[in-house]
């Protein structure tokens, strides 16, 4: 039976992130430990375990059908792949950063500078687009440490929280591009390779829609119902289920997390009580 191939990271920050994914979709995988490769008991997938730089190359190819990678390293690997799916996670930025005394005067501090990183492919479109002669330094790690040891003026990195730069004295100048994790596809998948992604990205948004989502339970006064309606207005209409209080109901309803906070004040300044709020584990609209 044809078995969609998907390949993610080995070992890594997203590794944890891309296996959550197909546990949440109900996908089982045999025990995937030090295995290059694991299938799932319930779905037609196969799991390839590869190191991230690698994952461009082989969905390009054809070796892999979908893989789970930054895109920092598609842009990296200069791979056109068709992006079927942002993931959401693995969010981070690539940007330049000298040391944190030196003065920023924009773009043209770079010339004749010497720059650090694993990213020569970026870097270098970069300067070209901005007309810089810099020199690349190409280094596989730990880059930020490169300036502390002279071994270059300023470095081009991964940037997530910034902590690392403050740590080694560095300040960021330009972001050159934002990245997060997303799922891409290689070119004439078969149909039947086709019609499996399309029902693990079903499954797969019903989870994400899930995880942005909040059921919500609370009581209210019958005459303040339609005020109500107008701030919960939920998947289609609230459900309305009276109460054994006269005058009173209890209201059903979904509400986006990021409302969230906003909206509870609204509630109760509505006249809403026992307000309950509970997460969804899968949303089919
Ligand atoms: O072994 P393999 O080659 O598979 O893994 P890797 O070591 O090349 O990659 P890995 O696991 O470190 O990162 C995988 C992907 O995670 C990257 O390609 C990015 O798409 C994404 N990502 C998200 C990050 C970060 N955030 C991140 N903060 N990758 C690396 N970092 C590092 C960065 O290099 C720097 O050293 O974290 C440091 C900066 O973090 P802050 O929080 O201090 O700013
Ligand atoms: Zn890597």
């Amino acid at each position: 039976m044809e078995k969609l191939k998907i390949a993610v990271q080995k070992s890594g920050r997203l590794s944890e992130k891309s296996l959550d994914l197909f546990s949440e979709c109900g996908i089982n995988l045999t025990s995937s430990s030090g295995k290059l490769i694991s299938v799932a008991s319930d779905f037609p997938v196969e799991i390839l375990f590869l190191r991230d730089d690698d994952i461009p190359q082989y969905v390009s190819d054809g070796v892999a059908d979908v893989g789970i990678v930054g895109e920092n390293v598609i842009y990296e690997k200069e791979k056109h792949l068709e992006v079927v799916e942002k993931m959401g996670f693995g969010k981070c930025r690539m940007s330049l950063a000298i040391p944190k005394t030196e003065e920023y005067n924009g773009p043209k501090y770079f010339d004749k500078k010497r720059i650090a990183t694993s990213y020569p492919n970026i870097l270098k479109k970069w300067l070209s687009d901005n007309k810089i002669a810099a020199d690349i330094h190409e280094i596989s790690g730990s880059v930020e440490i490169a300036p502390g040891i002279g071994l270059s003026d300023s470095i081009f990195d991964i940037v997530s929280s910034g902590s690392t730069l403050f740590m080694n004295n560095l300040k960021e100048v330009e972001v050159l591009i934002k990245s997060e994790a997303v799922m891409v596809a290689t070119k004439n998948l078969s149909q039947r390779k086709k019609e499996i992604l399309t029902e693990l990205l079903f499954r797969f948004r019903a989870v994400q829609k899930g995880k942005k989502n909040k059921y919500i339970v609370l009581n209210a006064p019958l005459n303040k119902v339609n005020d109500i309606i107008s701030i919960i207005p939920g998947m289609k209409s609230p459900s309305i289920v009276p109460l054994a209080k006269d005058g009173w109901c209890s209201l059903h309803s979904v509400l986006n997390e990021k409302d969230f906070w906003q909206v509870i004040g609204q509630l109760q300044e509505k006249g809403a009580e026992g307000i309950l709020v509970i997460p969804i584990e899968k949303m089919i609209v």
